[in-house]
């Protein structure tokens, strides 16, 4: 015991030292079923198998083709593994399914002995009830099915656009989008199935390519105790990707947006983890897991590889020419991939968020910025630092309390000494327009009213032997909530309804909740995380581990939903993440380090949870662990404003450091900075809003935007916003003064000055000024965005201030942008209480606004709709084309209104059209 409380203070406590403590994790080599696949890997000769369809049970209807595979070991068949195949058709997807029917007696197992195959019903979007996939998935006819000579079946959907032919000796699966072969499954014969055996007979069940290396026990040093109930389990697959040479995805990884060959490296790894600064430009795991890989080309095809298991995942990628190699294996658990197919690859996104879930459309609030901090003290610190950060005129909508506001860390409490009286405090807040959040985490202390509660209604994570597990965390001994369980979920819900039930009678809906460590973090378990032995619902931690903090925020979201009567939209920060977290909840990157090294690898891991379906993350601004100086304080908020999660927090032994004690001349370029991000504000919610509907990333790669420039594949320090043409490079260099972007060819505007210039047919690499005082920030033209330009104290106030919109126009002086309103708040946008539209500008003649959902949909709610004023970005194509008045058409109305134009000759201005955004207009300019 007195080891782990060592370890723990080391890992926890270190103010000293710079680095995870990585000897607490399992490499490769020490991982048993790690070192397994991928030494089978090394020793298997990709023109044998030892896995074929028994062509007896091969069945198919209209829409699920399923058979049976047979696994021989030394030259015997030994197990049988269903496998199923089906369509989808409304998702131009493929999801194949590979399991292992098991003849063990049960009576001897506390757990369910079957291969756990139910991670689908996290991570697909709630089906209705009774609900098989196929019911609502699969269109019939999806398939016409054609057998053919050699043992191979030649499957093709009713478009004619995806073919497959799966050859039934040797267990492989070639498959062709628009006639083009773009994946072979199997093509390595990597494919492993650790079928179910004892150790007695283990022997006989092993090929000679095979090492049995820590198969029935774990020697790593912090897992010895692991009792591994069923053995070897693992399941693994290898997928060729033909003409890809790129793959992005599968966060979390504090490493590049392009994936890097891990042939000298270890695998990467999927295995949600509490790691304390953690290592960066590596591929070992942290908080959280989105089993999503995607690649793209210069042709224009787009692929996704969905990894449907929650297991410990490692992946293996190999770079070969035009092609990419990468083997995947998860520890236990079935085969349930699904193939996605498409041109762009933002296709990929959206049909992997229709099957996993739409983003959550956030509070409009909760993306203004947030202020928090390990700790703010008691109820008058924390009024201190909203009148710090109000009387300084910085914006911000929230502010957070961290573990230190309970009593003794203990959940569901108040440390009354500080805070003495929270409705008081919320109400204040709520007056002020302020929102609060406050930490409620997984782990309950050992003996108190609410772990007393979950022994007692038994919905406590158990040990293997079924009884309650008890840990170490924050509280001292702590026992784990066990949301896998619907009661468990009902348990959960009690408990916040106790809680809240004083803020929610007095009508005050402004406190949300923040799920840290819940991979879950645990000082003496395995890794810093759960033994893999321990129980969930009758399962096995090494079943779910993945999902487990999904369980967590999603049980905190649909909680704070019902007790809100829905009347405002739950916001939940969760630390650990798996795939469909997007649904309920935001995330951030961990306990990152206040250096520019940090800050730099900000941007390629926000970029690629942005491309798996889950945008809203940031990282904590301006680096949780250490001292920033002023420069990198500047250099990180400027960074920040562009995360689409955007909140500063510090930690505890760390100096404080909220904009309004900066010094005078960091203080004005960091409020100016937050400013900006709130004038941009309708922006970012559109963005938001385009996000929860198809899934497309807030913060968007260069090769998601362009994907026929090869230049743009491995570009991850410079970013788009949403689809409005918004490209951002921070500055992450120390004394830089000038950066380097590269940009496609068009008309760029700089998003302040609207001074433009011409990129010609190639994409460059072109220098621009980056003085500390600015980020770059270019406007592409053929972009309309709008801004809400008066600084307020938070967006409420906001609400009430008219639009401007600015006007980027290409070269043919063209332009389009959208804008989506509603209340920002409540769930009524459900019932059309929105506005949609669009803006056009045509070869620089007329802007109309065309309102394409909502017109006249005059709802108080929805704030101030005038537009004040529009600005129009000048180029040597328009500057002389535009007069100095313009007609404008609106309501049945004609008039004129004068244009101005700025000294610099870079833009021209008309000021108060007397139209708004939910009408119908046109104004023409010449
Ligand atoms: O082990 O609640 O990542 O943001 O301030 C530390 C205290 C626990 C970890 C979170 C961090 C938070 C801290 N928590």
């Amino acid at each position: 015991m007195l080891i782990w409380k060592l370890i723990w203070l080391l890992l926890s406590v270190c103010h000293l030292c710079n680095a995870f403590s990585d000897y607490l994790l399992k490499k490769c080599d020490q991982s048993g079923f790690c070192q397994r696949n991928r030494h089978y890997a090394s020793q298997i000769d990709s023109s044998k198998s030892y896995y074929a369809i028994d062509e007896g049970t091969l069945h198919w209807n209209d829409t699920v083709l399923s058979a049976t595979i047979i696994k021989t070991v030394k030259g015997n068949p030994i197990a049988r593994l269903p496998f199923t195949l089906t369509y989808f058709q409304n998702l131009d997807s493929l999801r194949f399914t590979i399991d292992e029917i098991r003849e063990i007696d049960e009576s001897s197992f506390i757990i369910d002995t079957n291969r756990y195959n139910e991670t689908w019903k996290w991570s697909f979007e709630k089906l209705p009830q009774s609900d098989t996939l196929t019911v609502k998935k699969i269109k019939s006819n999806a398939f016409s099915w054609f057998k053919t000579v050699q043992n191979i079946i030649t499957i093709e959907n009713s478009n004619n656009d995806l073919k497959i032919e799966l050859s039934m000796d040797s267990f492989h699966l070639d498959i062709y989008h628009n006639s083009e072969k773009v994946i072979s499954v199997n093509e390595k014969s990597l494919l492993n199935i650790e079928h179910y055996r004892t150790p007695e007979l283990n022997e006989e069940n092993v090929n000679v390519e095979e090492s049995i290396f820590n198969m029935f026990h774990d020697n790593f040093q912090y897992s010895r105790d692991d009792s591994m109930p069923l053995g070897p389990e693992s399941v693994g697959l290898d997928f060729k990707l033909y003409n890809f040479n790129s793959v992005y995805g599968i966060p979390e990884h504090a490493d590049s947006l392009r994936l890097k060959d891990t042939r000298n490296s270890d695998p990467y790894r999927l295995f949600n983890v509490d790691v304390f600064e953690y290592n960066i430009n590596s591929t070992m795991p942290t908080y959280g897991s989105i089993p999503l890989m995607i690649s793209t080309n210069t042709r224009n095809e787009s692929i996704g590889l969905f990894w449907n298991n929650a297991a410990d995942t490692w992946i293996d990628i190999k770079y070969e020419d035009k092609d990419t190699l990468t083997h995947w294996y998860s520890e236990n658990g079935i085969i349930d991939v699904v193939l996605l197919f498409g041109s762009k690859p933002t296709d990929i996104i959206s049909q992997y968020v229709e099957l996993t879930g739409k983003p959550a459309l956030p509070l409009i609030s909760s993306i203004g910025y947030h202020q928090c901090r390990w700790n703010y003290n008691d109820e008058l610190d924390v009024l201190n630092v909203e009148n710090g950060l109000d009387s300084m005129g910085i914006p911000f909508d929230f502010i957070w309390l961290d573990l230190e506001y309970t009593d003794d860390k203990k959940f569901f409490t108040w440390k009354l000494d500080s805070f003495g009286n929270p409705l008081r405090l919320l109400k204040k807040l709520n007056q002020l327009g302020r929102n609060l959040v406050v930490l409620i985490d997984p782990h309950l202390k050992d003996n108190y009213f609410v772990s007393d509660l979950l022994k007692t209604k038994s919905v406590e994570v158990k040990n293997y032997l079924n009884q309650t597990f008890v840990g170490h965390c924050w509280p001292g001994d702590s026992i784990w909530i066990d949301t896998l369980s619907q009661f468990g979920q009902s348990v959960w819900f009690e408990l916040f309804k106790n809680f809240t039930s004083s803020f929610v009678s007095n009508n005050l809906f402004n406190l949300h909740f923040w799920n840290d460590m819940n991979e879950p973090s645990i000082f003496n378990g395995p890794e810093t995380t759960a033994p893999k032995d321990l129980i969930h619902d009758g399962r096995e931690e090494r079943s779910i581990h993945n999902l487990y903090g999904l369980t967590v925020h999603e049980a905190t979201y649909a909680s704070i939903k019902e007790l809100y009567h829905s009347m405002k939209r739950p916001f939940i920060l969760t630390r650990s993440f798996f795939a469909g977290s997007q649904r309920t909840a935001a995330t951030w990157t961990g306990d990152n380090v206040a250096s520019w090294d940090y800050l730099k690898v900000s941007i390629p891991m926000v970029l690629t949870n942005n491309i798996a379906g889950m945008p809203f993350i940031g990282a904590d601004v301006a680096g949780f662990v250490g001292n920033p100086s002023n420069e990198l304080i500047i250099r990180w908020y400027q960074a920040g404003i562009w995360y689409p999660f955007f909140r500063a927090h510090a930690h505890i032994d760390s100096m404080r450091r909220e904009p309004y004690l900066l010094d005078n001349s960091t203080r004005n370029i960091v409020r100016e900075t937050i400013q900006l991000r709130y004038s941009l504000l309708p922006t970012f919610y559109t963005a938001f809003y385009e996000s929860s509907s198809s899934g497309s990333p807030i913060a968007k790669p260069m090769v998601f935007q362009y994907n026929n420039y090869e230049e743009f594949y491995d570009i991850d320090d410079q970013f788009y916003i949403g689809d409005f043409g918004l490209l951002i490079k921070p500055i992450t260099d120390e004394g830089a003064t000038t950066t380097t972007i590269y940009f496609p060819p068009g008309i760029f505007y700089d998003l302040k000055s609207m001074k433009s210039f011409q990129v010609e047919e190639h994409a460059q690499r072109i220098e621009v000024p980056a003085p500390v005082e600015k980020v770059p920030a270019f406007i592409e033209g053929g972009h309309i965005i709008t801004k809400r330009e008066r600084s307020r104290r938070s967006t409420k106030p906001m609400t009430n201030d008219p639009y401007t919109l600015v006007i980027a126009p290409g070269l043919a002086n063209n332009a389009q942008g959208k804008l989506y309103v509603d209340d920002g708040e409540s769930f009524d946008y459900q019932n059309g209480e929105s506005i949609e539209t669009i803006f056009t500008l045509s070869n620089g003649e007329v802007l109309t606004n065309n309102v394409v959902h909502g017109h006249s949909l005059r709802s108080e709610t929805l704030g101030n709709l005038k537009i004040e004023k529009i600005i129009i970005g000048l180029t040597q194509q328009n500057g002389d084309l535009l007069k100095d008045f313009v007609n404008i058409n609106s309501n049945g109305e004609e008039y004129q209104i004068p244009v101005h134009k700025n000294a610099e000759g870079t833009m021209a201005f008309i000021k108060d059209p007397l139209v708004s955004i939910d009408e119908n207009w046109e104004i023409s300019f010449n």
